[in-house]
């Protein structure tokens, strides 16, 4: 008996040590193990003196003094007023003394609204650290930035910091479902429990708010872009009221998707017409009515015309009617609208790459001021890799806003390893060369490049009510990151990987070095393993789990597979130059030629551009065919080294985490093979040329991977 309970206490002790490991992400607050900087730390941080007293301010308080006695092992000094030294003062613009203001007044002309300053100063000749910035949230990002100088180990004994976001809208879009199931979520169900919402306040949307916050995200679409109208009852937004509360201290505004037809699914109209006088008025009543419980509502999302939902056109009119109606009925209130630019048809006989360029480019300049149109990074979708979007930089007249996916609907779920703000950073950095060379999709973004005031970077949110929020360890890095680059879309992965693993795991340099390496890997491995120069959507279909190039029975010609690879015995590859449907000349002329050409392609994108024979040289010398082998050859490899740089660590970190995700390693390296065998059995009966030295023999038949089916894979509706 006793030993069953011993057994019993044993588990559930490391049960909730593990739940709590995951659970904290990147704000563990380990105690600082190196005693020189423990000491130096200690030295500095005397006492907190906050001078606001603001909801905000009470949360960075908190944060703070939960933060930096985790770390150091004692509880900070709260003090009432600046007496002493090293005390850390924090405190927005307006709640310091003039002397303070003074002191800081060029640090306040550096940064914008959101920006912060960390700086050690001498006040009537005593040493001090300030946190400050405009408002209490931008302090409270700085405290974050504080923190994170103290997990990363870095001094604080003489700091020099400003900072400001590049972007103004970083927003996470979830694609939640009323029923709480997630459209390509892989964490589990919706955060969001909207049967006990909004008496019940789940610690969960409280430390939601409190990661997001810690990287700079200030917004959050709840609902999925396949919109439910029953949100914008006011049953739902009496919930989405409880939610925005939760939020707020922490800076998040809440948005909503708005579903096109809801003037006649939930408001008895007659029509959804954008001109119709009555819609038209029941959205500005909806509006009013939604301020009037959340006054800092963000404002709406809107697919439309896409995949079936409802939109303008089914009207005769067209986006920018839809967009325009939309942002009339918010621009009162300060809100914004996101129209997404994700468009194609099944009336389209069009390349479907080139669909929403043909669409959208025409309607520069038309949109309303607070319109904001949200392209994703690539012209088809979520690719492991695409080419950037060619609306980037083609629309000089309206504010763009970048879509990136980090829940993993087209890169192995939550089960594969893959580091994606290296995938996220090739995108900003792409050069649209659109007003000549250095004309960057960042600097599209930030509005930079064209002035534009509005500017965002939203992302497909990767997280469920798991309890590490989103099924693998690892896919904490992509939502970080993500954070990270909305804030500066400069930062290069490389840093994010270095941050994050020293906030969630360990300083030890001989474990931040491999690991740093091996998610920064990880990138090129899933486009190896699936999707190979510049080879796309062979995914089977409709859950995207797993390879299915075979496909070709669906009734859209661009949901099949075969679609997009157009193997035949001539050779493999979708032709989008001149000689095929021309969806280069989307590009600026310089990047027009590039792509345009197959010998000055990227060989990445070669696929992406060019049919081209099975015998084409490759820059390597080899043929096409032994090349594109290779590579999945290459990437089944680098998942194996992916193995072995893990198994290094179990000694730096806890055994929870690090047998977690060997595990998931081992799944990967299983499914790794899986899409090299099945894609190269399936290329070579067309190919007809065997498989090159050095790359393995597949141990199934052609038939077995094709019998092979997933009814009840998640994430998939
Ligand atoms: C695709 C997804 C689908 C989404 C759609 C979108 O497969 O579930 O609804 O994009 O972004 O990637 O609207």
């Amino acid at each position: 008996m006793t030993s069953v309970r011993f057994v019993f206490l044993f588990l559930s002790i490391s049960f909730s040590a593990f739940a709590q490991k995951d659970y904290k992400l990147w704000l563990q607050y380990d105690r600082i193990t190196n005693p020189k900087i423990a000491l130096e730390y200690k030295k500095n941080i005397q006492g907190i003196v906050s001078l606001g007293n603001s909801e905000t301010d009470q949360v960075s308080v908190k944060e703070l003094e939960n933060g930096i006695s985790s770390m150091l092992g004692n509880k900070p000094e709260i003090k009432s007023e600046i007496k002493g030294e090293n005390n850390l003062i924090i405190g927005s613009q307006n709640s310091l003394n003039p002397d303070l203001q003074k002191d800081l007044k060029q640090d306040l002309d550096k940064i914008n609204d959101e920006g912060f300053i960390i700086k050690t100063i001498h006040f009537r000749n005593k040493k001090q650290l300030i946190i400050s910035g405009k408002n209490d949230v931008a302090v409270l990002y700085g405290i974050f930035n504080f923190l994170r100088l103290m997990q990363t180990n870095k001094s604080i004994e003489n700091l020099n910091i400003t900072d400001s976001p590049k972007t103004n809208i970083r927003i996470l879009n979830h694609w939640d479902n009323l029923d709480r199931t997630v459209e390509r979520g892989y964490a589990g169900f919706s955060l969001w429990n909207w049967q006990k919402l909004p008496d019940f306040i789940d610690q969960r949307y409280i430390d939601y708010a409190r990661a997001n916050a810690s990287i700079g995200i200030n917004g959050t679409v709840l609902t999925n872009v396949n919109a439910n109208a029953l949100i914008l009852t006011s049953q739902y937004l009496e919930k989405v009221e409880a939610l925005a509360n939760v939020f707020r201290p922490y800076g998040i505004k809440v948005y909503l998707t708005a579903r096109f037809s809801a003037p006649i699914e939930i408001g008895n109209l007659k029509t959804a017409d954008p001109k119709d006088l009555e819609v038209i008025n029941w959205w500005k009543n909806k509006a009013a009515e939604i301020y009037k419980r959340i006054p800092d509502f963000g404002g709406f999302l809107v697919k439309a015309n896409s995949e079936g939902q409802p939109g303008p056109q089914n009207y005769g009119r067209d986006h920018v009617d839809g967009a325009n109606m939309l942002a009339d009925a918010v621009a009162p209130f300060g809100g914004i609208i996101m129209w997404r630019a994700f468009v194609y048809s099944e009336h389209d006989a069009n390349d479907r790459a080139k669909q929403a360029y043909a669409e959208f480019q025409p309607y520069d300049g038309k949109f309303k001021e607070n319109v904001i149109v949200q392209v994703k990074n690539g012209a088809i979708d979520f690719q492991p890799r695409e080419p950037f979007h060619p609306l980037f930089g083609a629309m000089p007249k309206t504010p763009l806003m970048m879509e990136f996916q980090i829940t993993q609907e087209y890169l192995g779920f939550s089960t594969h390893l893959v580091f994606l703000p290296k995938l996220f950073q090739e995108v900003l950095e792409s050069d649209t060369y659109q007003k000549g060379k250095g004309s960057t999709v960042a600097k599209v973004i930030d509005g930079t490049l064209y002035q534009n005031k509005l500017t965002g970077i939203a992302g497909v949110a990767n997280i469920g009510n798991d309890l590490n929020w989103t099924g693998h360890p690892f896919a904490q890095a992509n939502w970080y990151g993500f954070g990270r680059l909305a804030w500066n879309p400069y930062l290069d992965s490389e840093t994010i990987a270095d941050e994050w693993l020293r906030c969630t795991f360990s300083n030890d340099e001989n474990f931040i070095k491999p690991v740093a390496a091996m998610m920064i890997e990880s990138r090129e491995a899933v486009v190896n393993y699936m999707t190979p120069l510049g080879l796309h959507h062979i995914m089977d279909t409709g859950h995207h789990y797993g390879p299915g190039p075979w496909v070709s029975n669906l009734s859209r010609p661009e949901w099949n597979p075969t679609y997009y690879h157009k193997a035949d015995k001539n050779g493999i590859g979708f032709d989008r130059s001149k000689s095929g449907t021309n969806a280069t000349s989307q590009y600026a002329p310089e990047i027009e030629k590039l792509f345009d050409n197959a010998a000055t392609c990227p060989e990445q994108d070669l696929l992406w551009f060019h049919h081209v024979s099975w015998d084409y040289k490759l820059k390597n010398g080899q043929t096409l065919w032994n090349g594109l082998a290779l590579k999945y050859q290459e990437g089944v490899n680098q998942v194996k080294e992916m193995q072995n740089v893990w198994n290094q660590t179990e000694k730096y970190i806890d055994s929870e985490r690090f047998n977690e995700v060997k595990i998931l390693l081992e799944i990967q390296q299983k499914e790794a093979k899986w899409w090299r065998d099945a894609c190269l059995l399936y290329f070579q009966q067309f190919s007809g040329k065997e498989l090159p030295v050095g790359v393995e023999k597949p141990t199934q038949s052609l038939e077995y991977f094709k019998s092979l089916k997933f009814p009840f894979a998640p994430g998939n509706g």
